[in-house]
């Protein structure tokens, strides 16, 4: 009760202070409740969408990032520069894993940390490789995509919200972790002459959920992003995501509609879906959800029209939906 009475007036006091603050300007009462509403959330730094969307045509310009090749060598190296430069602590796991095709993959997973003293820990998740076919598509389906969105918006996404927590002077209370995933985009075509086989994607978060790059590692909870740059992306509440985080759905969900994106964060339910957050959560034992665009307009398929096809390109990758998933994501790392 006592301590019930003394946030009551210090909530009213900041309100207060607020409100004169405000009134200088613009005045009036509505004012004040807005900002008694406010004290209650931290505000983070803004997402620069411009930033992310650089990003993204940085990865694609290297040409298509997948397992084996050149141009996914050297993406690797662009990423850990590129995190070392926003000042956090890198880490490279470096493995081979046997893809669905009886290839063996030379990957690597690469992790950023802030604050790596920190007991509380928010870990974001992105994949940064891209799929070596184009198996969806009507016409050359034997060559690899761009990937602007499936794979190259995520990684955009993380790499900016490092660059925000680098540059602002306002940090995060917590400790935040991003993986970036490989070899997660290499499953078995549907059509395969090779047989069906089981856990053929995500494998970078295969090899991560069982030899996590500090022993005994631990974060309170993760977040996955996938697919989060398409032009009117929806952002349904994912089955997977449910099934072991739905506490952190509901956190990121109201997050997003509490700060203007609920043309986004969709209240709908999605069938659960095979992802990089799937192993995290049932091998690694870190409850993940995963941020990833739904179709809501096309019944046979969960993923948007580009998906898997050469139309996943710069074309269809819009700044709002980056800011969107940006912006929400910083005011979660920012509350905590
Ligand atoms: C399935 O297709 C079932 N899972 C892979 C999810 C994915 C592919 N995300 C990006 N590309
Ligand atoms: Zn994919």
């Amino acid at each position: 009760m006592k301590n019930n009475l003394k946030t009551l007036v210090l909530l009213a006091a900041g309100a207060l202070a607020m409100y004169s603050c405000d009134s200088a300007e613009k005045g009036g009462a509505k004012q004040a409740a807005v900002a008694e509403k406010e004290v209650l959330a931290v505000k983070a730094p803004a997402f620069n969408a411009d930033s992310a969307y650089t990003f993204i045509q940085e990865q694609v310009a290297f040409g298509p990032r997948v397992p084996n090749t050149p141009a996914h060598y050297a993406t690797g190296e662009w990423i850990i520069q590129q995190l070392r430069a926003y000042g956090a602590e890198v880490k490279v796991q470096n493995f081979q894993m046997r893809a669905f095709d009886g290839k063996m993959l030379n990957l690597r997973n690469i992790i950023a940390s802030y604050k790596p003293e920190a007991a509380n820990r928010v870990l974001l998740a992105a994949h940064w490789d891209t799929r070596p076919f184009a198996d969806k598509d009507d016409e050359n389906q034997d060559k690899p995509i761009d990937g602007a969105n499936d794979g190259g918006s995520g990684v955009g996404v993380l790499l900016e919200i490092a660059r925000t927590i680098h540059t602002s002077e306002q940090k995060p209370e917590i400790g935040v972790d991003m993986i970036f995933f490989d070899g997660e985009d290499y499953g078995r075509p549907d059509d395969s002459k090779y047989p069906n086989m089981d856990n053929d994607w995500c494998l970078g978060s295969q090899y991560w959920s069982k030899n996590k790059h500090t022993p005994n590692y631990r974060a309170n909870y993760g977040i996955l992003l996938d697919m989060v740059g398409a032009e009117n992306a929806k952002f349904a509440r994912e089955g997977t995501s449910l099934q072991y985080a739905k506490e952190i759905v509901d956190k990121v969900w109201k997050a997003g509609n509490s700060i203007g994106y609920s043309d986004y964060f969709k209240y709908v339910n999605a069938p659960g879906i095979t992802d990089d957050h799937t192993y995290v959560n049932a091998w690694g034992n870190i409850r993940m959800i995963d941020i990833i665009e739904y179709n809501m307009s096309n019944p046979d398929d969960y993923f948007g029209p580009y998906h898997h096809r050469h139309t996943d390109n710069m074309d269809v990758i819009s700044k709002n939906t980056l800011k969107a998933v940006g912006q929400t994501v910083l005011h979660v790392l920012y509350n905590e």
